[in-house]
């Protein structure tokens, strides 16, 4: 049977780093008994069992079955409660390649130690209460931010900045509850004035869940980077625009219309943003089995793109099916490529003329795609009354957030049409609820397995 996450009585080891080869790799360890148990594949034993917490001893880790030795390494060891996970824990720095790290892997599953699930690590720093969820999501979001940005909105939400504005708002709420119910076993002590600040709080609790779900849009697009799409007739010239971008001949240019079937993408700094570039089949309908799928793929990207670059072969100029992409995606960037070309058409009035064989144009045409960038992700992050600090970037709680700014305008509407006091507080609990299964207060049990095997393994 699958180990689940709730069952901590297991030592846990993963490596913590990515395969493949480096120079150091590190490898995690956690558990009541982890010191022990690296203790016996360890070659100076006493110096690791005696260490005191955040110590680290130089050693070899060693077979115990085959009396060999494995690798030269340095073990950090850390001492209940004051480690990730709040329980004993060994970090081993070993050497990082492939075989170094598996050899090590399986001497310490030998031991006892069992495969640590993704995520797992902060799973146990979670129900060991060092984080809440909120900020267990920020530490992942951390490993991930693709770019600059990402980075300082995740250190902004792991510094607790999210988890407070978040209990600022419950606060609001439950201290209005706490006064209905107090209302509600004593009917007699009505004050008129009451309700109006009651509607008060409630209005400045809906503003600022409003401020945070509107800033969800410009949150994750600084976390997952911006979604460039390239697309356009067969031939126009996209692959060529896209090796251009990402800098490598990554896409087969070839005058075979119909080359690119499948789309390719490849993350590229534009700017300050991190750009998912991606170059997508032609869009035409053809029977052909696999191009008919790569250009259903590409119309699902299409959908979901932060921006568009549709291209145009210059010397063939504008057909129908141009004319109907540009009616459906108003948004999108027009280039009119091939402009080196002698038998190149003058560019169409909203076509800016572009070439991807001319690598001397090219910077113009990177300064015109960084400040379309900028406009567009300021637009996105700068919606809300104020340039909001605290972003989030999870959709998890987006939904949440927004379902406990729905249940407020039921409370709100409930107590306009003269409903009773209990209905009304039936909604407000409803709200801070919601808002503690935000910060993991309140989180069933699947929810939890389900963010947490989201991260990446050995967090
Ligand atoms: N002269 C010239 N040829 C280009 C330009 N862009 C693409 N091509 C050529 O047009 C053909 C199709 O290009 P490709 O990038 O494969 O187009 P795709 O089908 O849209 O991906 C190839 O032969 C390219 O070398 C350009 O700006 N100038
Ligand atoms: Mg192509």
């Amino acid at each position: 049977m699958s180990r689940t996450y709730f069952d901590r009585s297991a030592p846990i080891a993963a490596l913590a780093t990515p395969e493949g080869r480096s120079a150091l790799a590190v490898i995690r360890t956690s558990g009541e008994k982890a010191i022990a148990l690296v203790a016996r594949c360890f070659s100076r034993p006493q110096a690791l069992l005696s260490a005191e917490g955040y110590r680290a001893v130089h050693g070899w880790i060693f077979d115990p079955h085959l009396q060999e030795r494995l690798d030269e390494v340095v073990a950090l060891v850390f001492r209940a409660p004051h480690s990730f996970t709040g329980e004993n824990a060994v970090e081993i720095m070993c050497h990082g390649s492939p075989a170094v790290v598996q050899r090590i892997l399986d001497v310490l599953y030998a031991q006892g130690f069992a495969p640590a699930l993704k995520g797992e690590f902060s799973f146990r720093a979670f129900t060991g209460g060092k984080t809440d969820l909120v900020r267990a999501e920020a530490i992942n979001e951390l490993a991930q931010a693709s770019c600059e940005a990402a980075r300082q909105d995740a250190l902004l939400r792991l510094t607790g900045a999210l988890s407070r504005t978040l209990e600022e708002i419950r606060s609001l709420i439950v201290a209005v509850l706490a006064d209905i119910e107090a209302r509600l076993d004593y009917p007699e002590e009505e004050g008129p004035d009451e309700m109006a600040h009651w509607v008060q709080s409630i209005q400045r609790a809906q503003d600022e869940l409003s401020d945070l779900i509107r800033s969800y849009p410009g949150g994750r697009l600084r976390q997952e980077g911006v979604l460039v799409v390239i697309a356009g007739r067969p031939n126009a010239g996209k692959s060529s625009l896209f090796n251009l971008l990402v800098r490598e001949e990554r896409a087969i240019v070839s005058p075979e219309p119909g080359t690119t079937r499948d789309w390719l993408e490849s993350w590229v700094s534009i700017g300050d943003f991190a750009v998912r570039l991606v170059d997508t089949a032609g869009l035409r309908n053809s029977g052909n089995a696999v191009e008919a799928e790569g250009v259903r793929r590409s119309h699902a990207l299409l959908d979901r793109a932060d921006m568009i670059l549709y291209l145009v072969d210059g010397t063939v100029g504008l057909d129908d099916e141009d004319r109907t992409f540009v009616e459906r995606h108003p948004g999108a960037l027009l280039l009119w490529n091939k402009s080196d070309l002698p038998q190149c058409m003058p560019a169409p009035q909203g076509w800016t003329a572009v070439s991807a064989k001319d690598v001397h144009s090219f910077g113009g045409f990177e300064s015109m795609l960084k400040d379309h960038l900028s406009t567009y992700v300021q637009k996105t992050q700068s919606v809300g009354q104020y340039e909001a600090q605290v972003r989030i970037a999870s959709e998890r709680q987006e939904h949440l957030l927004r379902q406990a700014y729905e249940a407020l305008s039921q409370a709100m509407e409930a107590q306009a049409a003269g409903a009773g006091l209990d209905l009304v507080a039936l909604h407000i609990r409803e709200s801070a609820e919601y808002i503690g299964e935000v910060t993991g207060d309140i989180a069933p049990d699947e929810v939890l397995e389900r963010i947490f095997s989201t991260f990446c393994l050995g967090k």
